[in-house]
């Protein structure tokens, strides 16, 4: 059968600058995305990019005293740049464009011809307002007290001539597309773009300039340069070789894809760009997801206030993982969230240290103090767990077990069995509606109850009898491994590499791994090899970590 394709984007960010830990929160969210969808068996293709044009970048490129290109080149490419980050952030991304790219060039040109010739697109008069030291067009809410935003002199009026975009032809249907189906996520940013756009109805957009030239040049026109949300925008497209040989995916069913964004971009991602679409007479994304940002002192993190924090140090100091998961478990997707290092700190220290850490490294411990690094045969899964496992999974139907005493043993085997096993339920639930931050939610509910079943059934103290206890123990230690084993499961996304390390202390093959092998009881060998190994997620201390 041929697999589910599943296609997902991240913004494509201006390479104006270095990037800051909010491209690097969005980049690890769809990557996290991404993986998900691979772990389920799909076909995923995910991009990212960087989005190289327009006039910001020529004058920052004409401040540095080198071409465009030279400046785009050294941020994307040069060390410590935009590819390495995603690199050093264990990012899985399968293609990453550069608006620069020749087949992006070429597909642009001939997106804006077809829309040109459909009669969307018309040749106007663009006014504005123009300073002139700058060569600058400003419109009238660009402009900061009236004043030019980039020298802060003053602007005078001016026309020139450009294309416009019928933006309005399509207000109805992309109207109707917001409020009447499932397109924009979450449902909340709905309400804003249809009060603050559609309601005031939509103007026709100017999409090409003529004061500056670090652009895509219009073709049939050469002396204009593509709008730069044009430009941009139809990246999720030209990536998948629409309109250009690079790629042959565009018609092998990867679009409609899903595209996740800042909250800021919302706007030009489910108004200008489905009204492109309908012009072209192509699909509109599946979904556009809008997450929140990350705040630094109640403010926005931007290049060019320079409050910036660096994901460099921030991974190098606390672990690629580490930071991975804060991102994700701290700020909920579709709200903004205050960064802090203290916030870090104290979530690496609860959560992996003392959660997760201790559940690996406790049991993987016992499981070498008390049997020697493998339990024995016989140990695991009894037919009761694994019925318990399979109504829990499905969620089909809730098992009793009659027993008349609170601490019957087996009544806390089966609840952690039904909690373990049942996890997956709800964790895909949150996935597939952008709420990763949930389903770490109930990964730790599920790691938490692991710990509390090591303290209620007290292996210390069975240990003291092994002839009588062994067994108890034995199989408490294994219940133990398979709780383990599926959250590790459910977390890779999150943090592959660790999971990694977290299979290979539990001695979990690689069958044991898999999605199917998350809603089992029992995928675990019994006598599978267990060692103590490193520990995953040291604990910090929160003073020195913050001097350092
Ligand atoms: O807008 N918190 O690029 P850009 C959370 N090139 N996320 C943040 C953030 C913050 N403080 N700061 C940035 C552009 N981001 C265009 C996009 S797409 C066709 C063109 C993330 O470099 C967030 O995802 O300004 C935001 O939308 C994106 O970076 C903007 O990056």
């Amino acid at each position: 059968m041929e697999k589910k394709k599943f296609y997902i984007t991240t913004p494509i960010y201006y390479p104006s600058d270095k990037l800051h830990i909010g491209h690097t929160y969005c980049t690890v969210a769809t990557d996290t995305l991404a993986r998900y969808h691979r772990l389920r068996g799909e076909d995923v293709m995910f991009l990212t990019g960087t989005d190289e044009h327009g006039q910001k970048i020529e004058t920052k490129a004409r401040e540095a005293g080198v071409t465009p290109k030279e400046f785009v080149d050294n941020i994307v490419e040069g060390d410590r740049g935009v590819k390495d980050l995603w690199k050093l952030m264990n990012i899985s991304n399968d293609r990453f464009i550069r608006t620069t790219d020749d087949y992006h060039v070429e597909s642009v040109q001939k997106i804006f011809k077809k829309m040109y010739d459909k009669g969307d697109i018309y040749k106007g008069t663009y006014k504005g307002k123009y300073c002139t030291p700058c060569e600058s067009f400003w419109t009238e809410s660009q402009l900061v007290d009236g004043k030019c935003p980039d020298c802060g002199r003053e602007v005078q009026d001016a026309e020139e001539e450009a294309y416009f975009f019928r933006l309005s032809k399509y207000a109805d249907q992309v109207r109707d597309l917001l409020e009447n189906t499932d397109f924009l996520q979450p449902r909340s940013r709905v309400h804003e773009m249809v009060k603050n756009f559609l309601d005031p109805g939509l103007e026709d957009l100017c999409v090409s300039r003529t004061s500056f030239s670090w652009g895509i040049p219009v073709d049939f026109d050469p002396k204009h340069v593509v709008y730069v949300w044009v430009d941009a925008l139809s990246n999720y497209i030209t990536a998948l070789g629409y309109d250009n040989d690079r790629y042959h995916d565009y018609d092998k069913g990867w679009w409609p894809g899903v595209n996740i964004v800042g909250k800021e971009i919302v706007r030009f991602h489910s108004i200008i760009w489905p009204a492109m679409l309908m012009s072209l007479g192509e699909p509109v994304p599946k979904h556009v997801f809008g997450h929140g940002w990350l705040l630094l002192d109640g403010g926005k993190m931007s290049k060019s206030k320079g409050n910036v924090v660096d994901p460099y140090i921030l991974a190098e100091k606390f672990g690629v993982d580490a930071l991975r998961f804060f991102l994700m478990r701290t700020f909920p997707f579709g709200s903004d969230g205050n960064f802090s290092n203290e916030l870090l700190i104290q979530t690496i220290n609860t959560d992996l240290a003392n959660d997760l850490g201790n559940l690996v490294s406790r049991t993987t411990a016992m499981v070498g103090k008390y049997f020697g690094g493998a339990l024995p045969a016989g140990c695991g899964a009894t037919e009761m767990e694994k019925e318990t496992a399979r109504s829990a999974a499905s969620r089909a139907s809730t098992m009793c077990f009659g027993s008349d005493d609170p601490n019957d043993p087996v009544l806390f085997d089966l609840d952690l069995v039904s909690k373990a096993a049942g996890l997956r339920f709800d964790y895909e639930e949150d996935m597939e509606t952008f709420a990763p931050h949930k389903a770490l939610d109930e990964i730790f509910k599920v790691i938490q109850r692991a710990n509390k079943y090591i303290d209620e059934n007290a292996p210390w103290a069975l240990a003291k009898d092994m002839e009588t206890n062994g067994k108890r123990l034995a199989h408490v230690l294994y219940n133990l491994l398979e709780a383990t084993r599926i959250c590790g499961i459910l977390l890779t996304p999150f943090m592959p590499e660790s999971c990694e390390k977290l299979f290979a202390q539990i001695g979990a093959p690689a069958e044991s791994r898999t999605w199917d092998a998350a809603a089992e009881w029992g995928a675990l060998p019994e006598t599978a090899a267990v060692t103590k190994g490193e520990n995953l997620f040291p604990r910090l201390d929160m003073d020195k970590a913050l001097e350092e």
